[in-house]
């Protein structure tokens, strides 16, 4: 053991070298993996290969475990080598802490079945809220020193032997060297900003402000449907006081709009008698209230959102299912998306076509005028923008679920 450690130390200069390019390449691929599971855009583009994108941000991940340790056997040499050197210390505390919080609550992420919706909330805003901090504290620490590696004298991280001070031109003396720094800093900071800023402020607001966003999808909202449905007493004001977090608009198609012409809902398949609705008409039907939580598998949640709508049961009882029918298909006015539950789960009470949130329409963003609401199951489940229902005899895989995610979307 003390040999095999010994060996590893061996070499330790050229090792930390080695290791800080090792680090480096993980952090660029999870940055990548991260950032394109992160953006919205990407989930209509990769579809399945979003699956195999998260497979390797999580592999990647746990990987960058090996070089941490490996730092941590080397580190006491290291840190004696960066005796009065305080801000290089700190660096190294700051990318350690940095690699190590992103480890953990990834672990949480990735696990979040185990932990609950509760524990994936907070993981996955410390997760992002170290992703906005850290990402560009480390683009800004390894592009602001590029030019600066290539003079041996600056390195923090040497590979031992004393290395020839070669190409020091007296014209490039200290003085080029620092306007020459202090230049590529500003300019690689203010780019930073420029590119990072705007998406760190837009999710900053979301998530810390109470539904500033909710309020800009509803005034947004493409949809031109009339007459507006009016709310239960239940729902204006919400029975839930107004739902808690925000939702982060998931689509895999663009957000499709409706008019009174293009929209209308249809139960049909195995039934005694299919239905037609038009919206004059499919705002007539009766409606029922409920409060709910509204958990994503990718670890946001939104609370105590009051729905609206018509219980998936009640329309269900209207068309009548016929005995042989085992499956309610679920279809969205997309064109693409699709999904299903078995009957026994659209008998449950709380299964909701719903109409309004928080008493008002829902926005074309969150799926409006109707989505499908599931609170005890994972929100895949919640087909945005549905506009029909089958009834078949056999199983159906949903958009997701062909794509990787779980057929049992329990929460
Ligand atoms: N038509 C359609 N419905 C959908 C999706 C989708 O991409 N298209 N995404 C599902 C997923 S994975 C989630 S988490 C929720 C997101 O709902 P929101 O966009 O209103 O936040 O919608 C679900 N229903
Ligand atoms: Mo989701």
């Amino acid at each position: 053991m003390r040999e095999w450690l010994k060996s590893l130390r061996r070499g330790y200069g050229k090792k930390l070298v080695q290791l800080h390019a090792w680090n480096g390449w993980i952090v660029v691929l999870l940055a990548i993996t991260g950032l394109v599971l992160f953006g919205g855009f990407w989930r209509g583009v990769l579809g399945e290969g979003r699956v195999w994108v998260r497979w390797l941000h999580i592999v990647v991940g746990l990987a960058s475990l090996l070089p941490v340790m490996y730092y941590l056997l080397l580190a006491g040499k290291h840190w004696k080598q960066l005796k009065g050197r305080p801000w290089q210390r700190a660096n190294v505390l700051i990318v350690l802490a940095l690699l190590l919080g992103w480890l953990l609550s990834g672990v949480l992420l990735w696990q979040f079945r185990a932990v609950g919706p509760y524990w994936s909330n907070a993981a996955l805003y410390a997760h992002d809220l170290l992703t906005w901090i850290g990402l560009p504290y480390i683009i800004y620490h390894s592009l602001a020193r590029t030019k600066w590696l290539k003079e041996p004298h600056r390195r923090t991280i040497k590979s031992g032997k004393p290395e020839p001070e070669v190409g020091i031109h007296p014209a490039a003396g200290p003085q080029a060297v620092y306007t020459r720094r202090a230049f590529i800093k500003v300019s690689v900071g203010a780019g930073l900003a420029l590119t990072l800023g705007p998406s760190f402020l837009q999710w900053l607001g979301s998530s810390l402000g109470s539904g500033a966003s909710l309020e800009k999808l509803i005034e947004e909202d493409a949809n031109r449907l009339m007459p507006a449905p009016v709310p239960l007493p239940g729902s204006s004001p919400p029975l839930g006081g107004g739902s808690q977090g925000s939702f982060r608009v998931y689509t895999v198609t663009p957000i499709p709009a409706f008019t009174n012409t293009n929209w209308s809902f249809v139960v049909d398949g195995l039934v005694e008698r299919s239905i037609e609705w038009d919206w004059e008409q499919f705002v007539q039907l009766k409606r029922t209230v409920q409060v709910s939580d509204f958990h994503c598998v990718t670890g946001w949640s939104v609370y105590s959102n009051t729905w609206e709508g018509i219980p998936l049961k009640e329309l269900l009882k209207q068309a009548g299912v016929k005995p042989q029918a085992t499956t309610v298909k679920l279809y969205s006015g997309d064109g693409v998306y699709t999904d299903s539950l078995t009957l026994e789960q659209a008998d449950m009470d709380d299964v909701m076509v719903a109409v309004l949130h928080d008493g008002k329409p829902i926005p074309s963003d969150l799926g409006g005028p109707v989505r499908l609401v599931v609170p005890k199951m994972y929100a895949y489940k919640s087909v945005k923008w549905l506009n029909r229902i089958e009834l078949i005899d056999r199983d159906h895989t949903g958009y997701w679920e062909e794509r990787g995610y779980a057929k049992d979307a329990w929460v």
